[in-house]
Order: structure tokens, then C-alpha cells, then sequence
């Protein structure tokens, strides 16, 4: 898959770690090479139409214009790549991206919450299953809202900014926002959605290669948006445990520290948690 991608490289796109992020890139380098051709074709036509329907040789002007049917013929050829880019290539794969999830059991699921300016992770902990949350609950020591009255959510994990996964498994995150629209972007894994508020938004991927990969959020959603990064670590199944329990360690079995229900809402709920991110006036 590298022989073929040039332009990608040359445009600066990071090497793919994702099992179908290859056919993204066949997409994409066969567009880029499609519209080089037609840029340099073009541009060739028209410096010969300059040249070749100069005044000097024709004084007077011809209205009856082009007789040959090459045009035609080329017109039609770009009309036909383009659709068997779409119809061939692009429709396919975007309709087993989105409707070829892998099945639940098999799949790795995270709650991707996103606010002014980080991302946070919502993981179900060895009981595999979430915690219910609620707005009512949000803290700046429980930014996700988890109800400290669910059992459910005794053992789950929160965190911020950087998130582990393991290698060669599929995962399924479910993507949402507290405040703004942003867009949860990971570049290396070729997937990208965007953080709706009110809405859950699930992307999937399955990590190839283990590593270090950079999260970005796609969408201008403040002034920090610029700040808006996280990490991505893909890790052997061995090491992703162990960052599962450290995890868990931390997070003191998922139980948000200071738990001070307010269920009536008072918190508001696009105050950014992170002060940290935040922007400073004059930046
Ligand atoms: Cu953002």
C-alpha cells in the first residue's frame, strides 16, 4: 500500500495504523493523481487554444467554433471516472463504514465526550457496562456527570485527554459533547466524526499497529479549539490491561470523588472543567 501512495505522503498525511484506512488511501491517491491529470490537461488545452487560435493567424472570428468531437470524447471520460469513483468506490466503502459495525461482543466500546477544549473518555470498567450520567451531576471533579447512585457506574473509568486501546481489535466510539459541536479526529487511524451535542454519533476502527497517535478536534469550536488534542495509544493486549487497572487505581474504582448531586441542573453545562485548556484573554 505505500508503493501507490505518493501524493498522500507528499501532502503530508501520516502513515495509516487502521485495518481499512488502506482503502481511504487508494480513494484518495487515486483522486489526487485523477485531479493532477486534470489540472496538467487542462492547463496544457488551454496554453494550445492560446497559441493555436492566435489573432495573427485567424484576424476574424469563426462563430461556428469546434468541429471535432474530441472534446466530447474527453468530457465523457472524466464524467465516467467520476462516477465510477463514487458508485465504484466511494458509496461502497462509506456504506460499510457505516453500516458494517463489528459485533457488540467483539468490539472494544467508549463513550467519547467532548468539551471545551478536550476529549474525555467514558469506559464500562470489568463490569462492562456504563454508568448512567446525567447533566445534573457535572462537576469539575465529575466532568461526565456519572451518577454516584448507579451501581452500574461503581467501577467505570473516566479520563481525559489521552485514551489506550488494544491492537487488532475492533472499537466502537460513540461520540458526543457537552457544550459546542467539535469533531473527533484521529488522522493516523483514518476516522473522523463529529461531537454533537444531544446526539451519539458511533465511529469504528480496528488498530493495526501499536503506537502513539494524535487526536485532533476537527471542528472550530473556540478560542482553545486550537489547544484541542489528545493522545491515542494503541498497546499490546498485556499493556492495555495493565493501563486498565492503573486506571481504575486512579479513578478510585470509578466513584467520582466528591460526589454533590445537584439534580436540578444548576451546574452549567458548557462551563469548561479544564481550566488548564482554557484560553487565556489575551490568546
Ligand atoms: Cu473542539
Amino acid at each position: 500500500m505505500n508503493s501507490l501512495a505518493l501524493i498522500n505522503e507528499f501532502l503530508g498525511q501520516p502513515p495509516n495504523a487502521s485495518s481499512h484506512g488502506y482503502q481511504i488511501d487508494h480513494i484518495l491517491e487515486f483522486c489526487h493523481w485523477f485531479m493532477a491529470a486534470l489540472f496538467f490537461g487542462w492547463s496544457a488545452f488551454f496554453i494550445f487554444v492560446l497559441i493555436r487560435f492566435r489573432k495573427r493567424v485567424h484576424p476574424a472570428a469563426d462563430h461556428l467554433g469546434v468541429r471535432s468531437g474530441i472534446s466530447t470524447h474527453l468530457e465523457f471520460s472524466v464524467v465516467l471516472i467520476e462516477a465510477v469513483l463514487l458508485l465504484g468506490f466511494a458509496i461502497p466503502l462509506w456504506a460499510r463504514r457505516v453500516n458494517q459495525f463489528p459485533p457488540g461482543r467483539d468490539a472494544l466500546l467508549v463513550h467519547v465526550v467532548a468539551q471545551q477544549f478536550s476529549f474525555n473518555y467514558h469506559l464500562p470498567g470489568p463490569d462492562g457496562q456504563f454508568g448512567r450520567r446525567d447533566v445534573g451531576f457535572v462537576s469539575n471533579s465529575n466532568p461526565l456527570g456519572l451518577d454516584p447512585n448507579d451501581p452500574a457506574g461503581k467501577d467505570d473509568i473516566v479520563t481525559s485527554g489521552e485514551l489506550h486501546v488494544p491492537v487488532n481489535r475492533p472499537m466502537v466510539a460513540e461520540l458526543s459533547s457537552k457544550d459546542v459541536i467539535h469533531d473527533y479526529f484521529v488522522p493516523a487511524m483514518r476516522i473522523g466524526g463529529d461531537a454533537i451535542p444531544g446526539s451519539l454519533i458511533p465511529v469504528w476502527f480496528t488498530p493495526v499497529k501499536t503506537g502513539s497517535y494524535e487526536v485532533i478536534c476537527a471542528q472550530l469550536c473556540g478560542l482553545g479549539h486550537y489547544g484541542m488534542k489528545g493522545t491515542l495509544v494503541v498497546d499490546t493486549p498485556q499493556d492495555y490491561q495493565a493501563w486498565l487497572k492503573e486506571r481504575a487505581e486512579l479513578s478510585g474504582g470509578g466513584q467520582p470523588a466528591a460526589p454533590s448531586p445537584s439534580p436540578g441542573g444548576q451546574q452549567p453545562q458548557n462551563k469548561p472543567a479544564a481550566p488548564a485548556a482554557s484560553p487565556s484573554p489575551g490568546g
